[in-house]
């Protein structure tokens, strides 16, 4: 049977669209996803919207909507955006539905059974904006007089009767769980802050609220809501079921939780600690990625500058912003976008690069070698040398997958096609044609191999156009797996191919909005 995988997004907040952060975690993951389902796994990619919570209470009440309205007319915005980005999720969860309270109050009720959670009376520091409580030592007072978190967003003096959560235990359990598994937090420079933070002790964490009902009752204590975070966290859980075992059960653990790295102090501390407390197996990695600035600029739905991913997708097309934003910015680093950073990155890689290789190794097959797959006579060293370094494309792909290093994916690949282009110019099929016509046909069956190990790869990142790319060289769809780049699989000489059609077309200006 085949190995489980399973991953997840951070689930996001409906309070307004969603914004080409959402968009580019979302991208990411389902890169992930889509490289381990072509790889043999049996993947399970859950996406979803965070429904509860102050947050989302105040933005409904500023938009004169309750916070149940507010969260359908968005939560459908999200779920709509993760089918125009080409999302591959397997469920789409909301933490408003009847399974998501089921399993957030038989969570509470574990931590209850476990002895670590007690009532007494909050008295703190609260942002609203990140659903966060901080310590006094992490604010500061700016010159406006308002009082900050470590994020940058104001924070309200809070008092109020609350249960809690005995954090403070699970310092050094944590710090143990850490230790024994270097690869639970990625990348290394959120695992240090991380560890600086859980070895500067913890304090017992507020959670649950009195002072409005938009939330999932305490189980026994209804005037109480959980902590908007309590809940938010428990959705990887729900969506395998629990606390019921059924067919998605075997799912949990979670192989992957995909986050940005300002949530990273919730999927890193908090939510492993709950899940010692219930007595449940701990996700095996978390990887935060970081933030997207549009030419610098911070995005967020507060702060405005929104700059909206269905757009993008009208201006550039699904698969250039995809393979832009993979690429362009190492992932778990933050990374600025422009229009002419898009339109640069795409028209040289995949225009030039590779849409030109294809297309021209493609219609000199189909005008010299009667539209089929030319039959190869005697591999040369220059014909080995670019095979070999196409074949070892997987091994190097998987490795950085498993690392999350996206752009390092598609750099490998690209240097493959880069050096493609230096074999064709080189071997020069075209002078071979009237002199050679055998090893021409030789050079252009190498191309077109390199070719088809190339746009296998690319599936999880541009699935359309890799797909046509696959079309072109008369792949058939069950030939697309990472089974046919084992390295005794190659290209069917003599095979038929369609009429090639440009693949990779170039961007040209009509001065869009976006950028
Ligand atoms: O944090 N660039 O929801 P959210 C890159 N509901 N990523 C960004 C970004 C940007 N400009 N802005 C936001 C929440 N993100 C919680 C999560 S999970 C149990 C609950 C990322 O809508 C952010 O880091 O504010 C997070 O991973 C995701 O988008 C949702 O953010």
């Amino acid at each position: 049977m085949a190995e489980r995988f399973y991953l997840t997004t951070a689930i996001s907040y409906p309070n307004g669209r969603p914004h080409i952060g959402h968009a580019y975690e979302l991208i990411a993951t389902d890169t992930l996803a889509r490289f381990k389902r072509l790889d043999g796994y049996d993947v399970f990619f859950l996406t979803g919207t965070d429904e509860h919570g102050i947050k989302m209470l105040q933005s409904a009440r500023d938009q004169g909507m309750s916070p149940r309205e507010l969260a359908e007319l968005n939560s459908a915005q999200f779920e709509r955006m993760a089918e125009a980005l080409g999302g591959s999720n397997d469920d789409f969860i909301r933490t408003s539905e009847g399974r998501h309270r089921e399993a957030s109050q038989a969570i509470w009720s574990r931590m209850q059974a476990a002895g670590d959670i007690y009532k007494d009376a909050y008295s703190g520091w609260y942002s609203v904006r990140d659903e966060a409580y901080y310590g006094e030592e992490e604010t500061t007072v700016r010159e406006d007089g308002q009082r900050y978190g470590p994020q940058n967003s104001p924070v309200e003096w809070v008092e109020e009767e609350s249960y809690f959560f005995k954090l403070s235990d699970f310092q050094e359990r944590l710090l143990a769980h850490y230790e024994a598994n270097p690869d639970f937090i990625g990348p290394t420079e959120r695992r240090n802050e991380v560890l600086s933070f859980v070895r500067s002790g913890l304090r017992d964490l507020s959670i649950s609220r009195t002072t409005f009902d938009w939330g999932i009752p305490v189980p026994g204590d209804e005037k109480h809501v959980m902590y908007v975070w309590v809940d938010a966290l428990t959705n990887y859980l729900t969506a395998t079921g629990f606390p019921g075992e059924g067919e998605r059960s075997a799912f949990w653990p979670a192989d992957l939780h995909v986050i940005g790295k300002d949530i990273v102090r919730f999927h890193t501390v908090y939510w492993p600690a709950f899940l010692m407390s219930a007595g449940l197996p701990l996700p095996r990695r978390v990887f935060a990625h970081g933030f997207l600035f549009n030419r610098g600029e911070k995005m967020s739905k507060s702060v405005g500058n929104v700059i909206d991913p269905f757009a993008l997708i009208d201006v550039y097309g699904l698969d250039r912003l995809r393979y832009f934003l993979m690429r362009e910015v190492p992932f778990g680093q933050d990374g600025n976008y422009s229009h002419e950073a898009i339109v640069n990155r795409t028209n040289s890689e995949l225009a030039n690069d590779l849409g030109n290789l294809a297309q021209r190794s493609l219609s000199m097959i189909a005008k010299n070698c009667d539209g089929k797959i030319p039959v190869p006579e005697g591999f040369g060293e220059a014909d080995t040398a670019i095979l070999d370094a196409a074949k070892e494309l997987l091994a190097k792909a998987r490795i950085a997958i498993d690392r999350q290093e996206l752009h390092a994916v598609l750099a490998a690949i690209i240097a493959v096609v880069s050096e493609a282009n230096r074999y064709f110019a080189g071997q020069e099929p075209w002078a071979l044609r009237k002199t050679e016509p055998v090893r021409m046909g030789t050079v252009l069956y190498v191309t077109a191999e390199v070719i088809r190990r190339v746009a296998i790869l690319l599936q999880p990142f541009v699935p359309e156009s890799a797909g046509k790319l696959l079309d072109a060289l008369g792949i058939a769809a069950d030939e697309r797996s990472f089974t046919e780049l084992t390295p005794d699989v190659a290209l069917r000489p003599d095979m038929p191919l369609p009429a090639p059609q440009p693949v990779f077309p170039r961007f040209v200006e009509s001065e869009p909005e976006a950028g």
